[in-house]
């Protein structure tokens, strides 16, 4: 399953999907985090349902995956919810906004899988308080291979249908050198994991990010490095998830269009 097949699609193929490869396409080893402990978590909606993860960096812009558009069709409007811990309950710290507009990066390459990175501007600020807030963006364009990783979402953890986790998971993953991922046992450049993006899973494939993690973060540290991409399906050691490496190329291009002159 490609992150780029249409809602629909999915459903018919996970529906009809049997295959002990299928029944892994969970946050295997994730958890429940504490309630509002990421308050820079952003659930991207589509008539109520949860299509994608993103990330608050500023009080009106969410960095999310170019590649979470494509999960749109026309008629409704697509939403963005702050302050949320379960996507289903009725909590006072949620916030919901309406979309100004998304930019997704000038050379996303979806066949390619190049550039997955995209901006969405809420059509108001949000309100800061404890479960809503920023988290700051700071170049390290380097991250040595075995470090741990954090991935947070509200991916899919149900192991046959497309159906995201009710509560905020997440799960530590550790990174793997380009080198290694482009290899033979890995991705054998297909595709071509380039220096804007990063790989990261777990040796015995049993941790990873899934469907609707997308757009999400990935935190080294303590710092926020990269967005959720993609991947060949979830959960299996020799197809890690990839990851947009947050390089100075995309930190130089948020920097510009939230520039006062593009806040139009
Ligand atoms: C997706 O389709 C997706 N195992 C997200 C993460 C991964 C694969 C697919 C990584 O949104």
């Amino acid at each position: 399953m490609t992150k780029f097949s249409s809602f629909s699609l999915f459903f018919l193929i996970a529906g009809a999907c049997m295959t002990p490869e299928c029944f892994n396409m969970e946050i295997i080893g994730g958890s429940e985090v504490s309630p509002h402990s990421r308050p820079f978590m952003a659930s991207i909606q589509y008539g109520g349902n949860h299509i994608c993860g993103g990330i608050l960096i500023h009080p009106q812009w969410v960095l999310t995956a170019a590649h979470c558009r494509a999960r749109f069709a026309k008629g409704k409007s697509p939403k963005v919810v702050l302050g949320a811990h379960s996507l289903s309950k009725n909590e006072a710290s949620k916030q919901t906004f309406d979309i100004k507009k998304f930019i997704p990066f000038s050379r996303f390459k979806p066949d390619l899988e190049l550039n997955d990175i995209m901006l969405v501007k809420l059509h108001m600020a949000a309100k800061l308080d404890k479960n809503v807030q920023l988290i700051r963006l700071r170049s390290k364009d380097y991250i040595r291979s075995g470090t741990k990783c954090q991935v947070t979402g509200w991916g899919t953890n149900d192991p046959e249908f497309y159906r995201p986790s009710d509560t905020l998971q997440e799960v530590t993953v550790t990174v793997i050198s380009r080198k290694l991922c482009n290899s033979q046992r890995y991705y054998n450049h297909k595709p071509i994991i380039t220096k804007d993006m990063l790989c990261a899973g777990d040796a015995r494939g049993q941790k990873d990010s899934c469907q609707g993690d997308s757009g999400g973060p990935l935190v080294c540290k303590g710092v926020l490095f990269a967005i959720v991409s993609g991947g060949h399906k979830c959960g299996n050691a020799k197809k890690p998830g990839i990851y947009t490496l947050l390089t100075k190329k995309y930190q130089d291009w948020i920097k510009s269009k939230l520039a006062p002159s593009h806040t139009n």
